[in-house]
């Protein structure tokens, strides 16, 4: 059950918030040895490794249209349903993400704007293992498409039968993905960084995975490849008071406990009452859980902690800077406001986690392990550069030149200041 802790001083908290260290030192060599392979003998090393790591065998790395079109017809129309209302919402709150551009004229003849210009060719990456993580397609296929990414490449490990799930294939249907490439684990991040006969390089890889996946991502990002933002494992805040249900709260830290044993859940509370009520709904309901295992060994590694005001349990989420924050209080929307660090806020008692996960709207590759303090999750703008323009009219260049004149001086920059001289002297013989 969860660790109990009681009115811990303040001097306690730095403590309290630390993640486990996830140490990949060691993995390193290894990953950098997939790199290497894969960047000398491309789909050759790729279908190596997909042997001797997933122990698939196959011949052809790229889903084949047949695959694609069989999909639709292996999955049960209320889940098709589902996906598609999901797609929608999702789309509706990206598509608000969308910036008009503004030319604004700072001087007088000195006019700037902004555009965003999507990136050209991006990587989704997509894990195998227990779960189909369709819903993560679509919080990152949704986007790409909105941005308008020319190239979308997504790379899922095939299944033992050297299959895609269908519901990968019906959602990529959906979202108009059709280069699928059967590869997983760092291979399928390395083919990324470096390109192969049949995967494309590209500009940026998204997505979540396991701590190779992780490992490999840092590693892209060494040969010039950004990523979607650093990676740990999934993690819940929720705070709760006197007047929460305590099954709700026990619902949401399950359903975060679910994920995989290094998923962090922390309970906040100011009753006492609560987290008992909280424990015994937690026993309760893991009992009739698929993955009952795994929650009982996260439960065990998590925190429940009892504060003495909300507002000292909103200092405490702030500082923990939580990627999934649940407001299960009285007063959620007051509170709401006072919110500076979390990847995803959930208001009151009929927002669980679950629902951004799947389907609200918003999007589910948030940050965790504190880095809420300073990054955003995925949105359109993870897409998109921001490219800046301006245009100066001859006016405009008499207006501001002789202060840019002045600037580039005293850095003493000469030719920066040549730059404009040369042109106001011809302004002036005009
Ligand atoms: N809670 C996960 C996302 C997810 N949940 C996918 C279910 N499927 C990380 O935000
Ligand atoms: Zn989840």
């Amino acid at each position: 059950m969860l660790k109990k802790v009681k009115y811990p001083d303040r001097g306690s908290w730095p403590n309290l918030v630390k993640r486990p260290v996830q140490d990949y030192e060691t993995l390193e060599a290894q990953i950098k040895s997939v790199f290497e392979q894969v960047r000398l003998t491309g789909d050759e090393a790729l279908l190596q490794f997909t042997a001797q790591f997933d122990k698939v065998e196959l011949t052809k790395l790229l889903v084949t249209p047949e695959e694609f079109n069989a999909a639709s017809s292996l999955i049960a129309e209320n889940l098709k349903k589902a996906i598609q209302q999901a797609y929608q919402n999702i789309k509706t709150f990206h598509e608000a993400q969308q910036e008009e551009f503004t030319p604004v004229e700072t001087m007088p003849g000195v006019t700037c704007w902004r555009k965003s210009v999507a990136i050209e060719k991006v990587g989704l990456y997509i894990p195998g293992g227990t779960a189909p993580l369709f819903s993560t397609l679509l919080m990152l296929g949704v986007p790409a498409k909105l941005a308008g990414c020319q190239q979308i490449v997504l790379c899922t490990p095939p299944a033992k039968d050297g299959s895609v799930h269908p519901a990968i294939l019906f959602t990529a249907s959906l979202l108009g993905i059709d280069t699928i490439v059967k590869v997983g684990g760092s291979q399928a991040i390395a083919a990324l960084t470096f390109g192969t006969s049949t995967v494309p390089a590209v500009s940026k890889i998204f997505g979540p995975g396991n701590q190779y996946v992780t490992v490999a991502k840092q590693m892209a990002g060494k040969y010039g490849v950004a990523i979607d933002m650093p990676a740990g494992p999934s993690e819940v805040l929720v705070m709760a008071d006197e007047t929460t249900d305590p099954t709700f709260v026990a619902a949401d830290l399950l359903s975060q406990a679910e994920h995989g044993t290094d998923s962090q859940v922390v309970l906040l509370t100011t009753s006492e009452q609560t987290l008992q009520a909280v424990e015994q709904a937690l026993e309760d309901q893991a009992a009739y859980l698929s993955r009952q295992t795994i929650v009982t060994k996260t439960l065990n590694n998590s925190l429940g902690i009892i504060l003495s005001s909300t507002a000292e349990m909103l200092e405490f989420s702030n500082l923990y800077a939580p990627e999934h924050l649940i407001l299960s209080v009285k007063n959620y929307e007051q509170v709401a406001v006072g919110v500076i660090n979390a990847g995803s806020v959930f208001l009151g008692p009929y927002s669980p986690e679950s629902v951004g996960d799947y389907a609200s709207g918003t999007n589910h590759t948030l940050p965790t392990n504190g880095y809420a303090r300073a990054y955003s999750g995925v949105s359109l703008d993870s897409f998109v550069k921001k490219i800046t323009f301006q245009h100066l009219t001859s006016q405009g260049l008499q207006q501001i030149g002789p202060h840019v004149e002045v600037l580039a001086a005293a850095e003493g920059l000469d030719a920066h200041q040549q730059a404009v001289s040369i042109r106001l002297k011809s302004l002036a013989h005009v």
